[in-house]
């Protein structure tokens, strides 16, 4: 494709700013007003419920829009005239990713801490949780899977999606197929900040929930953001931003397996961003190749070609400086394509996700190993973890002592009350010990 502004540099070669601006993400096309937009949508919400709710529907998404809620007939015909290719890839994937977040089913814990003092560690699923599903340019029933399965697993009593209606006011049957596959049957057609808002707060046909998952554009992000940061808002699940991957290749590598997965995250928005760390110059080339290449032939090759000028080809020394920007960067998705992909795991851990040897294409993650494709990005991956089947649960605590116990542990306990000036903390205590 001609004017695809992508080029090989050695890393050696640049200074420490540009190595540092080489690994910054793409600035956030979000407006500097992008925090108030939000801040009025949801006091809106919060104001007028449903009306509000419908006003920005018929804004932003479909201008009769007139109801929120989707019939059970919807959904039913959904599911019968859904294509059978696509129910069965849908079915398919509901299988592996249930599979991998029902072996993650927490089991409570009892531990004796000392003779008559018996500690636990419980899990309850949370009781409403609401999940977000992008509408825009690709519509994405596998985000649903990997949000609708966990919730369907952990047994949260009410599940509720929601997501913005298409030029028509629908949403697509593979939506609903996939949603009415994880037992989902509260359906709402609304999207952006005003859906967060009426997920966190409710309105008159919205029951709030609990916590609130799943991807989407700056405003659902500064909306989630901004819900979870009010006492009287909800929980949400990790700051999501654009898609990202990070490839190591060694000599071993087909660049055109590279190339393919490279314009697979290129692909999701002109933000995206793509890199190759190698040790080879020849195959950096190569892969440059095989992306003009491959790119041209794409149905989004305008996004993705917007996208790959943020990208980078990086040459470096060794495997292990790749390793070591690898860990700098932490991407979303990061792939091994290298000898023994294997061996590099134990030095590699500060990734959403992991994708191991040549056979493994990103995409695979996205859809159908079993993984959950929703992860932290913009380096996130260094303090927050992937989505998983814990997200939907709370975790407490439990704890009984028995006279002997408490007698064993007075002391410390009356110590550390009278260090710290709280003389009731050791008084319930004392009672306890006088009475006997
Ligand atoms: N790669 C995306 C997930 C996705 N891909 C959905 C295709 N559909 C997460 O970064
Ligand atoms: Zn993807």
């Amino acid at each position: 494709m001609q004017g695809l502004n992508i080029k090989v540099e050695r890393w050696a070669d640049l200074s420490a700013d540009e190595k540092e601006q080489r690994l910054s993400r793409p600035r956030q096309a979000t407006a500097t007003n992008t925090q108030q937009t939000v801040q009025k949508i949801i006091a809106d919400i919060r104001d007028n419920g449903d009306s509000a709710l419908l006003n920005y529907t018929r804004q932003f998404d479909y201008p009769e829009a007139t109801s929120l809620r989707v019939s059970q007939q919807r959904i039913e015909q959904a599911v019968n005239r859904l294509d059978k290719k696509v129910a069965e890839a849908i079915d398919t994937a509901y299988g592996t990713i249930r599979r991998f977040h029902q072996a993650q089913v927490p089991e409570n814990l009892a531990v004796k801490t000392i003779k008559g003092v018996q500690c636990e560690l419980r899990y309850a699923p949370l009781d409403a949780v609401g999940l977000y599903i992008p509408g825009g340019s690709a519509t994405l029933p596998s985000t649903a899977l990997m949000l609708g399965v966990p919730a369907q697993l952990a047994g949260c009593q009410r599940v509720v999606l929601v997501s913005p209606p298409d030029k028509s006011g629908d949403l697509p049957d593979a939506l609903l197929y996939a949603a009415n596959r994880c037992g989902i049957t509260e359906i709402y057609t609304c999207g952006g900040a005003q859906a967060v808002a009426a997920l966190a707060y409710g309105t008159e046909s919205i029951a709030p929930v609990d916590k609130v998952f799943g991807p989407g554009n700056s405003f659902v992000t500064e909306a989630k953001q901004q819900v979870s940061n009010d006492a009287s808002g909800c929980a949400i699940d990790l700051p999501a931003g654009p898609s990202e991957l990070l490839v190591i290749g060694d000599d071993t590598a087909n660049p055109a397996y590279i190339a393919a997965d490279l314009l697979s995250q290129a692909e999701h928005g002109p933000d995206s961003q793509v890199i190759l760390v190698t040790p080879s110059s020849t195959l950096a080339d190569r892969v440059k190749q095989a992306l003009i290449e491959q790119c041209q032939q794409l149905q989004r090759a305008d996004i993705a070609a917007q996208a790959l000028a943020e990208s980078r080809l990086l040459v470096v020394e060794t495997i292990d400086e790749a390793i070591t920007i690898s860990e700098q960067y932490a991407p979303e998705h990061l792939s091994i394509q290298t000898d023994n992909a294997r061996s590099l795991l134990p030095k590699l851990t500060r990734a959403g996700s992991v994708f191991v040897g040549h056979y493994t294409p990103e995409s695979g993650g996205d859809y159908a190993t079993g993984t959950n494709h929703v992860l932290p990005t913009y380096g996130y991956a260094r303090n927050y973890s992937s989505l998983g089947l814990l997200d939907f649960y709370r975790r407490y605590t439990v704890q009984e002592v028995s006279y002997e116990g408490l007698a064993t542990l007075s002391e410390a306990i009356t110590t550390l009350a009278n260090v710290e000036g709280l003389d009731a903390h050791a008084k319930a205590v004392t009672i306890r010990m006088e009475d006997q």
